[in-house]
């Protein structure tokens, strides 16, 4: 039987965009917007996931993205209740930087059997929440963790080697999304000499300034959501992503 692990939709992009879509009611009213400015920028692919889902039209919306973005659809849910058989693949994430067992391995174990149902692609993530302790970001309030601080290096490091050695194809830097700040170049760089695994990041990117100064330090995919779904204009996403 063939493996589903495997990095293959985005193993050969050098360096890309991610666009993150969450899933909840609150982008129905400019869903197609978001689509027609995904197709039309520099974005490499979509990631769709949130922290919750309000209704029942999870499965409807993954639907209307997956038909509509001719780029791949990639899973990157805040539970196992977020698998949809309308994606390419998975961000297979554990939340390396929390002890939280739900989000370490219980969600995980949760979703498998969808996964291979519907034969998604798998993409084993380390997902690595960073930040000071007082950024009171949701993926904090809901996972019930505590950021790494930014500020140890050494630190973030090791749980980024030890997310390599588990095997992990990526590590994802998530300052948070929504946040006044981004992941600081120094960390990224400092993880990319230091590291063999590429280096997602994303959380409160908002500037042409932010994007060039990350993918400078190494960082090898960015990603872009509130921003995205704040203003989805392709004219504007053409010239930042360009
Ligand atoms: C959140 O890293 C992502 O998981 C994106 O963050 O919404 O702030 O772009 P933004």
């Amino acid at each position: 039987m063939t493996s589903l692990v495997s990095n293959n939709l985005i193993q050969d992009i050098d360096f890309g965009f991610f666009a993150l879509v969450d899933p909840d009611n609150k982008n129905d009213s400019k869903l197609d917007q978001i689509i027609f400015t995904i197709n039309n920028s520099n974005f490499s692919c979509v990631l769709v996931g949130g922290s919750s889902i309000s209704d029942s039209k999870f499965n409807h919306r993954l639907k209307k993205i997956k038909n509509g973005v001719n780029k791949p659809v990639i899973l990157f849910p805040g539970s196992s209740n977020q698998i949809s058989q309308y994606a390419d693949g998975i961000l297979f994430t554990s939340l390396l930087s929390g002890r939280n067992p739900k989000y370490l391995i219980d969600e995980q174990v949760r979703g498998v059997e969808l996964i291979k149902k519907y034969n998604l692609s798998v993409i084993p993530t380390g997902y690595l929440l960073i930040g000071p302790e007082n950024n009171k970001i949701s993926v904090q309030r809901i996972s019930g963790t505590m950021p790494l601080d930014f500020n140890n290096k050494e630190n973030i490091l090791h749980h980024a080697l030890a997310a390599e050695y588990f095997g992990m194809k990526y590590i994802y830097l998530e300052n948070g999304s929504g946040s006044d700040s981004s992941i600081k170049p120094g960390l990224v760089n400092y993880l990319c000499k230091n590291i063999n695994i590429p280096i997602i990041v994303g959380g409160g990117i908002k500037t042409r300034k932010e994007i060039q100064d990350i993918k400078e330090a190494g960082a090898r995919f960015i990603v872009i959501g509130n921003l995205l779904e704040e203003n989805p204009d392709s004219n504007f996403f053409s010239s930042l992503l360009d």
